[in-house]
C-alpha cells in the first residue's frame, strides 16, 4: 500500500538465481499423514477421476439459484486463442489493468498478478492457460448460497477458496483448480442508531452505534454510509478492501491508536462454518469461533457472511502533511531517519497517528530536478481537534532537532482542518495502483524496537527502505493496547498490544513470467524480513500485509495464540475444506509444482 505517488524505484533484478528446476507431479508418491488412508491425498482436478460431473456442477447450480459461473480469465480478452478475444475489450482490460475497481468487480481477478501465477495477463505476448485461476464461482448474495457451496467443496473433494476484493498480498484470493466463493455482492447494511443488542444474549445492550454489513462492503460503502449519522467506522485506507479479509485479519487503522483494531470493535459476526452450518457468532454463543474470527485470519474458521461492527462518532481532525529530506549522498540521511522513526512512539502517545513513508535514494519529486534524495514523507492527523496548533507544538521540536543536528536537511509541513473523518478521508484515501507483479515484507515495531538503539534501527530502516521506500506507519498506539474486545479477547497477535508502527516493503516489478525476477524478488523479501526480525525479534508481524515466505510464520503472524487457533481449526474444519497459506492449520497440504493441492 502506498500514499504518495513517489518515483518508485521499479526493482531491477541483480541475483542471478537460476529458474528453480520444475517438479513432477506425482500423486501416488504422497504420503498420508491424515488417519483417513482412504481419502484421496490431492483434492480433485479438472479431466482428473476425482473431478464433480457436469451433472453435479448443474446441481449446484441450481441450488445456488443458477449463480454458478465459470469465468473466463479477465486478460483472456487480449488473446485471440481465446474464446472472449476482443479488441474493444482488450483495450478497456489493459486500460482498467491498475484500477483496483476493475479487479474487485471481477469474479475471480485479484489486485497483484503473481498469485494467479501470471497464467493470462491482458497481454497478447504472455501466456493465457488460465491455470492461476478458480475453475467455478459461485457469485454468492445469501449464506445459503454460501452454505451450498462449502457441502459441495467438502462432498467433492474440490479445493475451495473465498474471494472478496481481490486485494490480498498474500495470495488467498485466488487459486488453481478450485470452486471460488465470490463474497463481493454480500452488501445488505443495517445501520444502528444508539444501541445494539448481540443476538441471544439477552443480558447484553451494547450502548453507542453500530453497523451490520455484509462481508462484501467496501471502506468506502462503510465510510459513507457510516457518515450519513455522523459516526464511521474504524476503517482501513483503501477504498475497495472489502470487510472480509480485513476484519478477520485484524484491521488496522489510522483511527486505532485512538480507538483500537477495527476486529476490536466486533460485537457480532454470522459465518458459514466450514461444515456448512450458518452459525452467529459473538459473546454469548460460538465464543471460541467468535474469539477465532477476529484476527485468526481469512478463509480459515469460516466464511464471514456479516459483521456487526461499533461506531465512533465521527471526530472532527487536524491533518498534516509533511516531509523531510536531503540529497542522497548525504551519509547522515539515516541517522535522521532513525531519530524521526524513534519519536513515532510519543506521537501516538499524544493522540497523533498517520502514514508516514521512508524514501531511499528516489528521484526529487520535491523538486523535480534531476537528483537523488532521502528522507521521509507522509500525512499526520489528530482526531478530535480543531487546533492545529495542538499538533503543530509536537511535530516542529523534531523538524528544529533534525535542523540543528545534521546539515542540508529540508523539510516542510502544512496543516488542514476537516469538520469530520469523511472529509480527511476523501482526499487522503489510499489510491495505489494495482495490477502488477508485488511481494511484501512486514514488521510490527514496539516501543523498545523503536527507541532503544538507534544504531540498530538506522541499519534497519536503510535495509528494509533498499527497494526505494518502506512505510512506517503509525496505526497502533493506546487504545490498541488497552483493547477491550467483547468476551474479554480476540486471536490478533498479541504483540499489537505494544505495537507502534506497522512497517512494510514492497517488491513491485513488471516483468511478467520472469524466474529470475521472481527469485530475486523472493529474495529481497527475506532479506527485508531479516532485516526487521535483528532489529525486533520478540515482534510479529500483520498477516495481511505480510511476506508470503515468512519463516515461522505460525509465530510471526499469531505467537502464543497459535496452539488455541489450531486447536480451533481441527475442530470447526477436520476436513480442511477451507485451505491457504499462510494460514492457520495449512500445515497438512502443500500445493505442488502444478498447482495442485496435495496431503504432505
Ligand atoms: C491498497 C490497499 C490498502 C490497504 N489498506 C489497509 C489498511 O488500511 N488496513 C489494513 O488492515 N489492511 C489494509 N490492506 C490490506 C487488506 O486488509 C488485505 O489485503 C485484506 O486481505 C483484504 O481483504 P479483502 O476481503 O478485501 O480481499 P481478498 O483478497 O478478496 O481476501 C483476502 C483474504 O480474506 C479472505 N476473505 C475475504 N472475504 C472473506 C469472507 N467473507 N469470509 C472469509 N474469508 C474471507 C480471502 O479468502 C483471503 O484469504 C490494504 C490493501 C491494499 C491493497
Ligand atoms: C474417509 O474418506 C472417504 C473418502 O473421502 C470418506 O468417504 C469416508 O467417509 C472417510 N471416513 C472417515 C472415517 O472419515
Ligand atoms: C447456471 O445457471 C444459470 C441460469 O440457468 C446459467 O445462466 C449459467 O450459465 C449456469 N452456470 C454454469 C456454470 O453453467
Ligand atoms: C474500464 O474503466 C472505465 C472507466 O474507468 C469503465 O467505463 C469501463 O467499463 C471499464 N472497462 C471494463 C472492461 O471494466
Ligand atoms: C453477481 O450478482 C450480482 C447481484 O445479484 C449481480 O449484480 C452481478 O451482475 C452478478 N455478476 C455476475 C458476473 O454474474
Ligand atoms: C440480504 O437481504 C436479502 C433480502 O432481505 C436476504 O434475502 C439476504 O439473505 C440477505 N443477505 C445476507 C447476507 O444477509
Ligand atoms: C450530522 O451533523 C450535521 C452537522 O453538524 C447535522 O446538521 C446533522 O443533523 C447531523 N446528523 C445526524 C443524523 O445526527
Ligand atoms: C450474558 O449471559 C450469557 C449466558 O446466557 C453469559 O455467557 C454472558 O457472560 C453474560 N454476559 C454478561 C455481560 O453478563
Ligand atoms: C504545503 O503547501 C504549499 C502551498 O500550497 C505546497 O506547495 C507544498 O507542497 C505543501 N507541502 C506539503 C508538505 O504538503
Ligand atoms: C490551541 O492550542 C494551543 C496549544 O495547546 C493553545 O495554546 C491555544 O490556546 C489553543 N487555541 C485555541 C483557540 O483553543
Ligand atoms: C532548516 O532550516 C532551513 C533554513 O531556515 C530551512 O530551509 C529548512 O527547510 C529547515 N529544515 C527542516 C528539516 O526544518
Ligand atoms: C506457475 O507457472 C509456471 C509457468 O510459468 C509453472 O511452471 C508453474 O508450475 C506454475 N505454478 C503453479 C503453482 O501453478
Ligand atoms: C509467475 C510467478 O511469479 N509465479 C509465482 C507466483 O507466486 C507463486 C507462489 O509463491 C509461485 O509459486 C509462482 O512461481
Amino acid at each position: 500500500m502506498r500514499l504518495l505517488t513517489l518515483a518508485v524505484a521499479s526493482f531491477a533484478g541483480s541475483a542471478v538465481a537460476s529458474p528453480s528446476s520444475s517438479t513432477q507431479h506425482h500423486p501416488q508418491l504422497h504420503h498420508r499423514s491424515s488417519l483417513n488412508q482412504t481419502a484421496p491425498s490431492c483434492r480433485a482436478v479438472p479431466g482428473g477421476a476425482g473431478w464433480p460431473s457436469a451433472d453435479l456442477w448443474a446441481a449446484l447450480n441450481t441450488t445456488v439459484e443458477g449463480r454458478l459461473l465459470k469465468p473466463a480469465p479477465p486478460g483472456a480478452v487480449c488473446h485471440p486463442s481465446q474464446p472472449t478475444y476482443s479488441k474493444d475489450a482488450c483495450t478497456a482490460t489493459q486500460a482498467n489493468w491498475t484500477d483496483e475497481f476493475f479487479h474487485s468487480s471481477n469474479p475471480v481477478s485479484v489486485e497483484w498478478n503473481n498469485w494467479t501465477n501470471d497464467t493470462c495477463l491482458p497481454d497478447a505476448s504472455q501466456p493465457c492457460s488460465g491455470e492461476g485461476y478458480p475453475v467455478y464461482v459461485v457469485n454468492a448474495t445469501t449464506p445459503q448460497h454460501v452454505q451450498a457451496s462449502v457441502k459441495f467443496a467438502q462432498a467433492n473433494n474440490v479445493r475451495l477458496i473465498v474471494k472478496n476484493s481481490g486485494h490480498d498480498y498474500v495470495g488467498r484470493s485466488a487459486a488453481p483448480y478450485a470452486l471460488s466463493i465470490w463474497v463481493h455482492y454480500m452488501k445488505n447494511t443495517t445501520v444502528h442508531p444508539t444501541s445494539f443488542s448481540p443476538t441471544g444474549c439477552s443480558n447484553v445492550t451494547i450502548a453507542g452505534a453500530a453497523l451490520t454489513a455484509g462481508a462484501g462492503i467496501q471502506m468506502y460503502d462503510a465510510y459513507a454510509l457510516t457518515h450519513t449519522i455522523n459516526h464511521t467506522v474504524i476503517g482501513g485506507n483503501g477504498r475497495t478492501v472489502a470487510l472480509g479479509g480485513f476484519i478477520t485479519g485484524g484491521g488496522h487503522s489510522i483511527l486505532a491508536p485512538q480507538n483500537g483494531l477495527a476486529t476490536d470493535s466486533v460485537l457480532e459476526m454470522e459465518i458459514v462454518s466450514p461444515t456448512g452450518d450458518v452459525l452467529t457468532l459473538n459473546e454469548c454463543h460460538n465464543t471460541d469461533l467468535f474469539w477465532a474470527m477476529r484476527g485468526g485470519g481469512g478463509s480459515t474458521f469460516g466464511v464471514l457472511t456479516s459483521v456487526t461492527m461499533a461506531l465512533i462518532p465521527s471526530p472532527e481532525v487536524v491533518g498534516m502533511t509533511f516531509w523531510i529530506g536531503t540529497g542522497a549522498d548525504n551519509t547522515q540521511a539515516f541517522d535522521m531517519l532513525a531519530y524521526v522513526v524513534s519519536q513515532f512512539p510519543d506521537l501516538a502517545d499524544a493522540g497523533i497517528s498517520g502514514y508516514p513513508i521512508v524514501f531511499n535514494t528516489v528521484k526529487n519529486f520535491i523538486d523535480g530536478s534531476d537528483t537523488f534524495i532521502k528522507g521521509i514523507i507522509g500525512k499526520l492527523i489528530l482526531p478530535g481537534s480543531s487546533n492545529a496548533t495542538q499538533l503543530i507544538e509536537r511535530i516542529k521540536p523534531i523538524f528544529q532537532h533534525v535542523n540543528a543536528t545534521w546539515p542540508d536537511m529540508f523539510g516542510e509541513y502544512n496543516t488542514t482542518y476537516y469538520p469530520d473523518f469523511q472529509a480527511w478521508y476523501a482526499e487522503n484515501f489510499d489510491p495505489s495502483p494495482t495490477g502488477h507483479e508485488n511481494l511484501m515484507s512486514s514488521r510490527l515495531l514496539d516501543r523498545p524496537a523503536l527507541t532503544s538503539d538507534l544504531s540498530a534501527l538506522k541499519l534497519a530502516l536503510a535495509k528494509f527502505s533498499a527497494s526505494g521506500q518502506a512505510t512506517v506507519y503509525i496505526v497502533s498506539g493506546p487504545a490498541v493496547h488497552k483493547a477491550k474486545p467483547r468476551g474479554g479477547s480476540n486471536a490478533v497477535l498479541p504483540v499489537w498490544r505494544r505495537t507502534y508502527v506497522h512497517a512494510t516493503a514492497s517488491i513491485a516489478y513488471y516483468t511478467p513470467n520472469n524466474a529470475t525476477y521472481l527469485a530475486d524478488a523472493k529474495e529481497l523479501t527475506g532479506f527485508f524480513s531479516s532485516a526487521m526480525r535483528d532489529l525486533a525479534p520478540d515482534t510479529g508481524a500483520y498477516m495481511n500485509e505480510a511476506s508470503k515466505y515468512e519463516t515461522d510464520w505460525q509465530t510471526t503472524f499469531w505467537g502464543n495464540n497459535y496452539p488455541r487457533l489450531l486447536s480451533i481449526k481441527r475442530q470447526v474444519d477436520p476436513d480442511d475444506v477451507l485451505w491457504c497459506t499462510p494460514c492457520v492449520g495449512s500445515e497438512r497440504w502443500a500445493e505442488e509444482a502444478d498447482g495442485s493441492l496435495c496431503r504432505v
